[in-house]
């Protein structure tokens, strides 16, 4: 026999031998244990060159950057897509706990989760990218030829008081997404069929599913954490209604009906605190932070010092030398970014960025504490397996710095000579007030905008309704209205980054509620007994030990777990927040009387 016909005869029953092994043979947790190594490892790899592929896009968008990260989300989206196909091969082996949590992860791993075939997978990560990189190129320009990008929409959003001048501009920037629509559509519908081939009803219920609770009891958890924290807001925007019906008259201001949303001082009505100066609320020397940072003289980097200052004086390493090397801190005027704020960790272990134009003022200093409180997170967990470097949860990875940045009180911009004089106890409540503004009125915000995306993942809103169904949404759980006629020509989330960027967004609602938690934890492990909205644990090496012990768990185990390490508390719950805010709920509704609640 020809020995090359032989040879060929030994492979062939080799190969039927194989096939008939992997068809019959059970498998093993020992092989699980090894195709989750060789997993993780594909994944690690895949994932570093998918971080500077959109690096380099979002920090210089121009088509052929834009090919270059859909490639390689293209990519990853197709590796992992075939590992989880690959895994059913496991389904019902019985694995130890932290196996079996992994191969639960990697189902869960992609938020645009994508059709098997190549072409469809191909044409969404190509739609993503375009998305994302429309919303960052986005600009509204006027009739005299200026052009607005999103840093000075929201420059004139916060500053200016003329509601004719707010609404032109807030009706510049929604005009942005229109263009976006159809292509928004298609990217649900074959998202969808994405998350249907792994076994999803859809995108939605993916994302729904990864709270480490069935996903109709996380649903239904969000809505008693809302009850919870309802009459706060309501109170608040009854109050925040009627100061300015007082300052722009009932024919721009309703007295008891939803508030414009082109008058709260940010172009999506999400964090009101920019508009504190219009609510008349005498003080006896307030704190403007914004003030502060200028009197210093500080810049952008210099204000992200800060942030690492608070970090450090808990015991938290410095950030590394590359950290400042590759930041982008303020917007570059020769190219095109996108300059919504995130964090980075390009390599998983050491690499941190963050990537933010700053302006120097007080929104911006909280939002530096907010992307330090990722990279300190990434950084506690750099030594998990790859499937566990993340958040216990996304609320909790949102969260982290939003609790630092609660502990930026008067008492703390004095320790570290940013502030002459602490103010006296009077001024708790204006104080309070700024961050509710900020804080409180963000909550039906944080939840409204997955109420609606769930809904379109689902079907239940479809194209020919998005922009009604949205408006909806907003008047039922804000109570703001648009200030001019909409319509389906209109497509107003996508003037929304995580709507056009396809990131989940009830992780921000939960952070809100999460981050009294956190804060509340801290200042007792610091040792402090005060009044919550008083208290700083700058400077404290055992809140900061505690807070890591919670960091380095990673993804590691159920979120509860996690939460417990840190609160000795096993459920979310906006108990916190109740008591931080409490002082200004009994002075809102001594305010509030006889003023209508509600819209
Ligand atoms: O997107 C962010 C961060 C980056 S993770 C700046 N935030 C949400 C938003 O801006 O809409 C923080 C608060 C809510
Ligand atoms: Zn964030």
């Amino acid at each position: 026999m020809n020995p090359l016909v032989l040879v060929f005869l030994f492979l062939a029953m080799n190969l039927l031998q194989t096939d008939a092994y992997a068809q019959t043979a059970a498998p093993t947790p020992a092989e699980a244990q090894e195709f989750m190594n060789q997993a993780e490892a594909q994944l690690a790899d895949m994932s570093v060159k998918v971080s500077r592929a959109t690096w380099v896009q979002e920090n210089f968008i121009t088509d052929d950057t834009q090919a270059l990260a859909a490639d390689a989300i293209d990519q990853l989206t197709a590796l992992t897509t075939q590992l989880v196909e690959q895994s059913k091969r496991f389904e019902g082996l019985k694995l130890p706990s932290d196996l079996a949590r992994k191969f639960k992860l990697l189902r869960l791993s992609l938020n645009a989760p994508a059709p098997n075939d190549p072409a469809l997978r191909r044409e969404m990560t190509q739609i993503g990218v375009s998305l994302d990189g429309d919303y960052g190129k986005g600009k509204y320009c006027r009739k005299n030829g200026e052009c607005l990008d999103i840093t000075a929409i929201e420059k004139i959003m916060s500053t200016s008081h003329n509601p004719d001048e707010l609404k032109e501009v807030w009706q510049g920037w929604h005009s942005i997404a229109p263009p976006m629509r159809q292509r928004y559509s298609r990217f649900v519908a074959l998202s969808n069929q994405g998350a249907r081939e792994i076994g999803f009803k859809d995108t939605g219920a993916l994302w729904r599913s990864n709270y480490d609770m069935p996903p109709d009891e996380f649903s239904a958890d969000l809505e008693r954490l809302w009850n919870q924290v309802k009459p706060l807001y309501l109170a608040l925007h009854t109050f925040v209604r009627w100061k300015l019906e007082e300052k722009y008259g009932p024919n721009v201001v309703p007295p008891t009906g939803p508030i414009p949303a082109h008058l709260l001082g940010n172009p999506w009505a999400q964090q009101w605190g920019n508009i504190y100066d219009l609510l008349g609320v005498k003080e006896d020397k307030g704190v403007d932070v914004t003030e502060l940072l200028k009197k210093k003289n500080l810049d952008a980097k210099g204000m992200v010092k800060y942030g690492e200052g608070f970090f450090t004086s808990m015991g938290f390493a410095p950030l590394p030398q590359t950290f400042w090397e590759r930041s982008l801190f303020t917007k570059p005027a020769d190219r095109e970014v996108v300059c919504h704020a995130s964090a980075w960790d390009l390599d998983t272990m050491d690499d941190l960025r963050v990537k933010m134009c700053i302006q120097v003022r007080g929104t911006d200093f909280v939002t530096i504490h907010h992307e330090l409180g990722h990279n300190f997170y990434q950084r506690a967990y750099k030594d998990q397996p790859f499937l566990f470097k993340s958040g216990a949860n996304d609320g909790f990875h949102e969260a982290i710095g939003d609790a630092i940045a609660l502990a930026i009180t008067p008492e703390y911009l004095h320790k570290v000579g940013l502030l002459e004089n602490v103010p006296p106890a009077s001024n708790d409540i204006p104080e309070l007030l700024k961050q509710a503004l900020d804080r409180v009125a963000f909550l039906p915000f944080g939840l409204m905008i997955d109420q609606w995306r769930w809904k379109v993942f689902s079907g239940e809103i479809t194209p020919a309704n998005y922009n009604q169904s949205w408006w909806n949404l907003r008047l039922k759980y804000q109570g703001v209205a648009p200030p001019v006629a909409r319509s389906e020509a209109d497509f107003d989330p996508g003037a929304k980054y995580h709507v056009a960027a396809n990131v989940p967004y009830t992780r921000y609602f939960l952070a809100h509620i999460l981050e009294f938690q956190f804060y509340r934890a801290l200042c007792r492990e610091s040792g402090y007994k005060g009044p919550l909205n008083r208290c700083t644990f700058y400077g404290s090496k055992e809140a900061g030990a505690k807070f890591n012990k919670m960091l380095e768990m990673g993804q590691s185990k159920p979120w509860p777990d996690a939460l417990e390490v840190l609160t000795g508390e096993r459920q979310t719950d906006g108990t916190a927040l109740l008591e931080y805010f409490a002082p200004l709920k009994q002075w809102l509704d001594e305010q509030n009387k006889g003023k209508k609640v509600g819209w």
